[in-house]
């Protein structure tokens, strides 16, 4: 199947995060592939990447780095796709210099970034994206939130509440 959302990481010591968006997307039966690149060790993949994604039948880039996080800015810079920032957090007051360098971006070229690790509200948030033109998805979106909110009402501390 052709992937519909790209998820990408500077370092392979961002899987353990953002596994967890992939996890999240197979649930929702949201096909996507999962890359490895940096916008400063590897450029020209990133730009490559970026600028034929589109082409490709990609609709949406999850897009996670630490520190110095350019990698969702500099992909947002190569394509009209919606990009989803996810700041990776660091040993720097828990991922605030990731956090900063995600989120504010100067005008022009957005990039829509969720909190410090939310790998989980990336994959959402690119699902609800697809929704927005695709029943199935936003079908399975809803069946998502009823199972959590019924995990919360069925706990056992809300029960004869
Ligand atoms: C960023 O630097 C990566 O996204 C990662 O979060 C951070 C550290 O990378 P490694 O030194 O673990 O490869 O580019």
């Amino acid at each position: 199947m052709t992937p519909r959302v790209g998820i990408l990481m500077g370092s392979r010591s961002d899987m353990p995060v953002m596994q967890k968006a992939s996890d999240l997307l197979t649930e929702l039966g949201v096909e996507h592939e999962v890359r490895v690149m940096s916008a400063h060790r590897t450029p020209d993949l990133v730009a490559g990447y970026a600028t034929g994604a589109a082409d490709r039948g990609v609709q949406v880039i999850v897009a996670a780095a630490g520190g110095a996080a350019h990698l969702a800015g500099v992909v947002a810079a190569h394509t009209l796709l919606p990009v989803i920032g996810v700041p990776i957090a660091t040993q720097v007051a828990g991922g605030l210099d990731s956090l900063l360098s995600t989120v504010q971006m100067p005008r022009g070229v957005p990039v829509a970034t969720v909190s410090v690790g939310g790998a989980e509200n990336a994959a959402l948030l690119a699902a609800e994206i697809l929704g927005l033109s695709d029943d199935v998805v936003q079908a399975r979106l809803a069946a998502y939130r009823e199972r959590q909110a019924r995990a919360i009402l069925d706990d056992e501390t809300n029960r004869g509440a």
